[in-house]
């Protein structure tokens, strides 16, 4: 999108327009960006069910995994005083984490609790009547998918359903992460899905972040051990632009794309389209905060940057 004030989408909006007077803030550079004086809605470990996935399991070929997805349509704060009528799956944008280890059957109920028809079409190998295109789910129907995980690696699934610019744009996506049968390393574990919001139905977005909160990160550093890997399962669900990218501060990492083979690239910037993925591994050598966020500065500063504070 064009460079617009920030300012303007947070107009009208309970006490946001001072707060988002981006100007202001110059004479203070980044930061000014870190810390309480954030303008981030959430309170503290408000997105600790979309950051923090739930540990892998050990491989046991047949072993079922079920899940439910409903999909609600809701108001949600995507940025400090900034609402967004989304259509989520389970109440959150992105939707909730879905873990499976590979050769484990996956069965999700979907329950379409929304006023429009949905379905979920998954990233990854399945039978065609799984794949959520053809067997749309009418509101008030539910329809239960269910295939082995595979192959293993960082994937994504949303809602396929026409016209998919709005379907996918108005909330309904989600990290699918599948474990390979040799465990990974331990680490500590990240998920950090990239997206938009157009707040004003422009067809172009105001606000961009990870997990869905605009600056949240900057607001609440995320605390990791210098002795310990950090690992973070990245995908890109941004509407309208064409990509999105991560960029982090002072280090270097691995970055495997899709995370399903050995391959890894190491840098410190990677950039992705909409549906693209992958695994970053960071093993940092120096401690105190490092900033991540877009490399694109304009979606940086409409709220897609954050912080990692390494500690020993
Ligand atoms: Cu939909």
């Amino acid at each position: 999108m064009a460079g617009v004030p920030l300012i303007r989408f947070a107009a009208g909006a309970e006490g946001g327009v001072e707060r988002f007077a981006v100007h202001d803030q110059a004479a203070l550079g980044h930061a000014s960006m870190i810390g309480d004086q954030v303008p981030a809605p959430g309170a503290p470990g408000a997105l600790d069910s979309l950051l923090l996935p739930t540990p892998p399991l050990p491989h046991e070929p047949g072993r079922v995994r079920e899940y439910r997805l409903q999909a609600i349509d809701r108001e949600i704060e995507v940025a400090q005083g900034v609402h967004f009528a989304a259509w989520t799956y389970n109440g959150t944008v992105p939707g909730p984490v879905i873990r499976a280890t590979e050769d484990d059957l996956l069965r999700v109920r979907f329950v379409n609790g929304g006023a429009h028809p949905h379905t979920i079409h998954f990233h990854g190998i399945h039978p065609a009547n799984m794949d959520g295109v053809f067997e749309v789910v009418d509101s008030g129907d539910e329809f239960t998918y269910e295939f082995p995980a595979r192959p293993y690696g960082m994937h994504l699934y949303h809602c396929h359903t026409t016209p998919l610019k709005k379907h996918i744009h108005k909330g309904l996506y989600g990290a699918f992460i599948i474990d390979p049968p040799e465990p990974r390393k331990p680490a500590k574990e990240l998920v950090m899905v990239m997206n938009g919001f157009d707040t004003d139905g422009d067809g172009e977005n105001n606000f961009y972040s990870v997990n869905g909160k605009a600056f949240y990160y900057a607001k609440y550093p995320i605390e990791v051990r210098r002795s310990e890997t950090v690992r973070i399962y990245l995908a890109n669900l941004t509407e309208f632009d064409l990509i999105n990218s991560f960029h982090l501060h002072g280090e270097f990492f691995r970055y495997y794309p899709t995370g399903s083979t050995d391959f890894f690239e190491y840098t410190d910037t990677v950039m992705l389209t909409q549906g693209q993925r992958g695994i970053i591994e960071i093993d940092f050598h120096h401690t105190g905060k490092f900033m991540f966020h877009a490399h694109q500065s304009e979606f940086t500063e409409l709220g897609w940057m954050g912080f990692f504070d390494v500690v020993d």
